[in-house]
């Protein structure tokens, strides 16, 4: 968590110094979410998120130079430099992305799901999503189409409260997400997403039950998000008080986990100390290697496009 958190503060300071292209959104403060959910997994089954990724990808254990290079635009980066911080993207990972089109990545979620099933493999798909994007018009058609077919794949929905400037009062007409699976004859339920210990056991019983019944679920997780929505939302106070994050950053899932080590586990704070620092040197290291690594070549933005764009050849 502390890794990613660090990770996190370096990808702000790249967008800060002008040196990431595009918009960038981090992940502070639902840390356990990722971590807990994820760590229950199986090593081979498919992952697809939001713009909201670099969390998941660092957890998968794409190297964190990569993923910076890429928020920063260069050629190691995962994309070779042309997705940016909203598409970090592995397939030998078995991280699809990172997708901008808030919503339209369920169906792609769907199709990992459908992929697994046609193939005859015992993976599970994990799709995680925004609280704004559940209200998307095409999750809903992914969901009766994953009913239906009885695909493998669990939609998490990372409910951080907030959907880009706006709260979960003003855009769901029912605060409680998950219970539009019911609609589509799907299991769900809402667990606490700000303790990883919890969200691990209650991901290592729910993907099991995906996996051996083939029956897809979706799963609200609740936290929320410390930061703005990207980082250049400046302005939250049209939508939130300074002392409504204030009260948030007293259940922080970093803190909470700092205290049932030492308080339960007898874990020296000094360790704890150590490791943060650890992990904040590391991310700077990560910073400068990033920022010191090159630039793609001109010529690189005509590959690995849909159409023959090469200039030589008259297009
Ligand atoms: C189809 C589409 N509509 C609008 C946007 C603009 N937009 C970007 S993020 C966002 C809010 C999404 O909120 P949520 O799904 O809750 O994700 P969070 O930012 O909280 O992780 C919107 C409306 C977009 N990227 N794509």
């Amino acid at each position: 968590m502390v890794r990613m958190r660090a990770f996190e503060d370096q990808s702000v300071r790249a967008f800060r110094s002008g040196l990431a292209g595009g918009y960038l959104h981090v992940y502070t403060g639902m840390e356990a979410t990722a971590i807990g959910w994820l760590s229950s997994r199986q090593p081979d089954d498919p992952i697809i998120t939001a713009y909201r990724d670099h969390a998941h990808a660092l957890y998968l254990g794409i190297d964190p130079v990569v993923c910076m290079a890429e928020i920063m635009g260069r050629a190691k980066g995962t994309s070779k430099g042309k997705g940016g911080s909203m598409h970090l993207y592995s397939a030998d990972h078995h991280f699809y992305g990172g997708w901008g089109i808030v919503g339209g990545h369920t169906a792609l979620g769907a199709g990992l799901g459908f992929a697994i099933k046609y193939k005859g493999g015992n993976q599970v798909a994990h799709c995680f999503l925004g609280d704004g994007a559940a209200n998307a018009g095409v999750f809903f058609e992914v969901m009766n189409m994953a009913s239906l077919w009885d695909l493998p794949v669990i939609f998490i929905i990372e409910n951080n409260e907030f959907a880009m400037g706006t709260r979960l009062e003003f855009h769901a007409a029912d605060p409680e997400m998950h219970k539009r699976a019911e609609g589509f004859n799907m299991h769900h339920e809402r667990i606490d997403g700000m303790d990883v210990i919890d969200v691990r056991r209650d991901a290592q019983r729910i993907i099991s039950n995906v996996r051996e019944t083939s029956r897809p679920a979706l799963i609200e997780v609740m936290n929320y998000r410390y930061a703005g929505h990207g980082a250049a939302d400046n302005d939250q106070t049209l939508y939130r008080s300074q002392q409504e994050v204030e009260l948030a950053w007293k259940r922080d899932p970093v803190h909470r986990l700092a205290n049932l080590l030492t308080e339960q586990y007898g874990v020296n704070k000094q360790i704890l100390e150590k490791i943060q620092r650890e992990a904040e040197e590391e991310m700077e290291g990560v910073y400068d290697e990033a920022a010191a690594s090159p630039k793609p070549e001109p010529d690189e933005v005509y590959s690995d496009v849909y159409t023959d764009m090469q200039p030589e050849r008259g297009h």
